[in-house]
C-alpha cells in the first residue's frame, strides 16, 4: 500500500493526525494531491457544509464553537475549517480562533483546522473543496467553514457551502455594508450576533426591510434572521433550527444537488485554469511566443489569432 493510500485509510478510520496531514497536503498544493483526491473521491459527498462569514470581530469563531457544541450534543462528528482567503496577517487571526475553539481541542470527534489558501495555485476555489473532501471522507457529518467576509471572499465562500450564515453585529455599520457587499444574496441565514449590545434590534429591522425587497417566487427560500449572543450560548437553538430548515429546503427543492454540482464545477475550472496557466508560463522558456510576437510586429498576424494559436498549443 502506498503512503497516500495508508494516510487516506488512517484518516477514514478517524485518525486526527492523518486528517491534519492530508489537509496540509491540500494547503501546500502538494504534487501528491491528485493521488489523494483519487483515493478520497469515492468516500466523500455526504457531509453538510455550513459556511459562516461576516466582518472581522462579529463573533464568527464564537458562533462556530457554539454550533460545534450543539452538533456534538447530537453526537455528530464535526469538522471546522477556518479559511483565511486573503489576509497576510494569518497568524494573529488564527491564534484568536484557536483560543475560542479551545473547549473542543480535546474532543476526538471534532477536527479543527486553520487553512491559508494563498499558496494554493487554484486559490480558495480549489483548496477549500479539497479540504472539505478530506473531512467529509474522514466521516464528518457537518463541516463548518469560517471565513472573514472582506469584499469578494464571502461570495466565494457562499459558492463553497450548502448553507451560508452571514453574521452581523450592531455598531459595525453592517446594515448598510450588507447591502453594498451583496451579502443579501449570499446569506441563507442571517445571524444578528451581540444581541446584548445596543442597536441589535436596529440591525434586525434593517435586515428585515432589505430582505423584504428581494424578489422571490413561491417555493423560494426565505432567509430567516436569528438574534444571538454567541458568547452566552443564546439563540443557538434557533440558529440550529434555521440551519436544519434550510437543509430540508435544499433537499426538497433539488437545490442541494445544484449547489454541489456548481461547487465541483468551480473546482474543476480552477484546477483547469491553473494547469493552463502553468503550461503557458512554461512557454516563456522557449521561442514560440517570440516567433508569434515577431509575426504580429511584421503585420503578418493579428494578436487575436496569435492568442488562438498559443491557446491551441498549450491545451
Ligand atoms: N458581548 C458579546 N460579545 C461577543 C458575542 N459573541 C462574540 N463576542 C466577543 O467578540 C469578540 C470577537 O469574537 P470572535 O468570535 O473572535 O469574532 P470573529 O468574527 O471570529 O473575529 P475574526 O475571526 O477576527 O474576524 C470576542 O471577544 C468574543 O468573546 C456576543 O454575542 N456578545
Ligand atoms: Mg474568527
Amino acid at each position: 500500500m502506498s503512503d497516500i493510500d495508508l494516510l487516506v485509510k488512517r484518516s477514514r478510520g478517524g485518525d486526527p493526525r492523518a486528517v491534519a496531514r492530508l489537509i496540509s497536503l491540500v494547503e501546500n498544493d502538494s504534487p501528491e494531491l491528485p493521488d489523494v483526491m483519487a483515493a478520497l473521491v469515492a468516500h466523500a459527498g455526504t457531509a453538510a457544509v455550513v459556511g459562516i462569514t461576516g466582518s472581522p470581530g462579529v463573533g464568527k469563531s464564537t458562533m462556530t464553537s457554539a454550533l460545534v457544541s450543539a452538533y456534538r450534543a447530537e453526537r455528530k462528528r464535526v469538522g471546522v475549517l477556518a479559511v483565511d482567503p486573503s489576509s497576510p496577517f494569518t497568524g494573529g487571526a488564527l491564534l484568536g480562533d484557536r483560543v475560542r475553539m479551545q473547549e473542543h481541542a480535546m474532543d476526538r470527534e471534532v477536527y479543527i483546522r486553520s487553512m491559508a489558501t494563498r499558496g494554493h495555485l487554484g486559490g480558495l476555489a480549489a483548496a477549500t473543496p479539497q479540504a472539505v473532501r478530506v473531512l467529509d471522507a474522514a466521516g464528518c457529518e457537518v463541516i463548518l467553514i469560517e471565513t472573514v467576509g472582506v469584499g469578494q471572499s464571502e461570495i466565494e465562500i457562499a459558492a463553497l457551502a450548502d448553507t451560508t450564515i452571514v453574521l452581523l453585529a450592531p455598531g459595525m455599520g453592517d446594515g448598510i455594508q450588507a447591502a453594498k457587499a451583496g451579502i443579501l444574496e449570499v446569506g441563507d441565514v442571517f445571524g444578528v450576533n451581540k444581541a446584548d449590545h445596543d442597536g441589535a434590534e436596529h440591525v434586525v429591522r434593517d435586515l428585515k426591510a432589505m430582505t423584504r425587497m428581494v424578489e422571490r417566487a413561491a417555493g423560494d427560500w426565505r432567509q430567516p434572521i436569528v438574534s444571538t449572543v454567541a458568547s452566552a450560548g443564546r439563540g443557538i437553538d434557533e440558529m440550529m433550527e434555521a440551519i436544519t430548515k434550510h437543509r430540508e429546503w435544499l433537499t426538497d427543492s433539488g437545490e442541494l444537488g445544484r449547489r454541489r454540482r456548481r461547487r465541483v464545477r468551480d473546482e474543476i475550472e480552477a484546477l483547469a485554469l491553473t494547469t493552463l496557466r502553468q503550461r503557458f508560463s512554461d512557454l516563456h522558456g522557449d521561442d514560440r511566443l517570440d516567433t508569434l510576437a515577431d509575426r504580429v510586429l511584421l503585420g503578418e498576424l493579428n494578436p487575436y489569432s496569435a492568442a488562438e494559436e498559443i491557446v491551441a498549443t498549450v491545451s
